[in-house]
């Protein structure tokens, strides 16, 4: 048993080597990996393949850690696992199991279940993968149905709009959807956009029952918080911006989040000032011939310090062609 991994604080997000990946699944304390591939799936309890290709950071695994060795659970079709602060969970359906609400009601209806169960009632990160997120099934783009599924699912009583989680959704070209989740006992803090609509307030073009997520949080864990950037896009107030202008599109996704971290800075007190220094991103780009620009243009705007993982992915809104979400643990 390799225990030299150890970590003191209740949770801990790396970027690391991906020749470390037999290490970091054997080592106890680990909680996850999130890996990359073309089809979602997973290989063991703890590491899950997403179906995103790596265009760049192929090389890097995210490895998340705590400091108790975690319990393993199953509920429903969920996996999971728990410490006594959070619980970390997975789920990976057959998009042969039904249409898109459905098949999203009935995930997110599970997951309330499990978090009532345990007592883990603060969702606070998600991410969906959906297959073929821009198609269109019965007059209603996946990605719409999948919002309505959710929000029905979810509990919308008063006041639920600021309790949302930080989330990401996004299509792969795999035949799965793909959620996992941490959910805690304490709330963490909603940080909303000034620059942009909330999500759950968009006008209902976007989808007939808005999206229910948050456009980050801050969580404290223990001595340290986290701070947890939901996919952000090329959008102002509610509206697509820079249509077919893939650099613009990177300029206007950085400045929202870049605001986005002022403001949580300024309400939570986290000491990051831009995205420069955010410890990791993950940006989802639909064309693969934006490559090379795209990663030229982040360098010049976020330096070299934050790692960084391109990958191949369908963005919720067929004008977008990229999206960013960030993560940053402060010290
Ligand atoms: C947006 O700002 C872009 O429905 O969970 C980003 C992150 C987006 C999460 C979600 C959607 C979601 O509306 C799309």
């Amino acid at each position: 048993m390799n225990t030299t991994y150890r970590q003191n604080s209740l949770l801990d997000i790396h970027y690391q080597q991906r020749s470390s990946l037999s290490d970091m699944v054997d080592d106890p304390y680990t909680l996850a990996v999130i890996d990359f591939s073309s089809q979602s799936q997973f290989t063991d309890e703890k590491r899950i393949i997403v179906g995103t290709p790596a265009l760049t950071g192929g090389d890097l695994l995210e490895v998340w850690r705590t400091n108790e060795i975690p319990e393993n659970g199953i509920f429903g079709e969920i996996q999971y696992r728990t410490t006594s602060t959070l619980v970390f969970g997975q789920l990976l359906m057959s998009s042969d199991s039904g249409d898109m609400e459905s098949m999203t009601h009935a995930i997110y209806q599970q997951i309330s279940q499990l978090q009532h169960e345990l007592s883990f009632e603060k969702m606070i990160r998600v991410w969906n993968y959906l297959p073929w997120i821009n198609r269109h099934d019965d007059g209603l783009e996946r990605y719409q149905s999948f919002c309505v599924g959710r929000h029905q699912a979810i509990d919308t009583s008063l006041g639920y709009e600021s309790h949302l989680p930080a989330a990401t959704a996004i299509g792969t070209h795999d035949n799965h959807v793909l959620v996992y989740f941490l959910a805690a006992r304490e709330d963490g803090i909603q940080i909303e956009n000034p620059r942009q609509v909330s999500a759950f307030a968009y006008p209902s073009k976007y989808a007939p029952k808005s999206p229910t997520f948050s456009r980050a949080v801050v969580k404290q864990w223990g001595e340290k918080k986290h701070l947890y950037i939901s996919g952000t896009a090329s959008i102002l107030g509610h509206e697509t911006r820079h249509v077919n202008q893939p650099d613009e599109q990177l300029d206007e996704c950085l400045n929202n989040i870049d605001i986005l971290i002022a403001e949580a800075d300024r309400e939570t007190g986290l000491g990051i000032k831009d995205a420069s220094e955010l410890t990791g991103i993950k940006l989802y780009l639909r064309n693969r011939d934006h490559l090379e620009d795209t990663i030229d243009h982040l360098k010049k705007r976020l330096g070299d310090k934050v790692n960084l993982i391109v990958l191949h992915a369908d963005i919720c809104r067929d004008d977008l062609l990229l999206e960013i979400e960030g993560f940053y643990s402060a010290r």
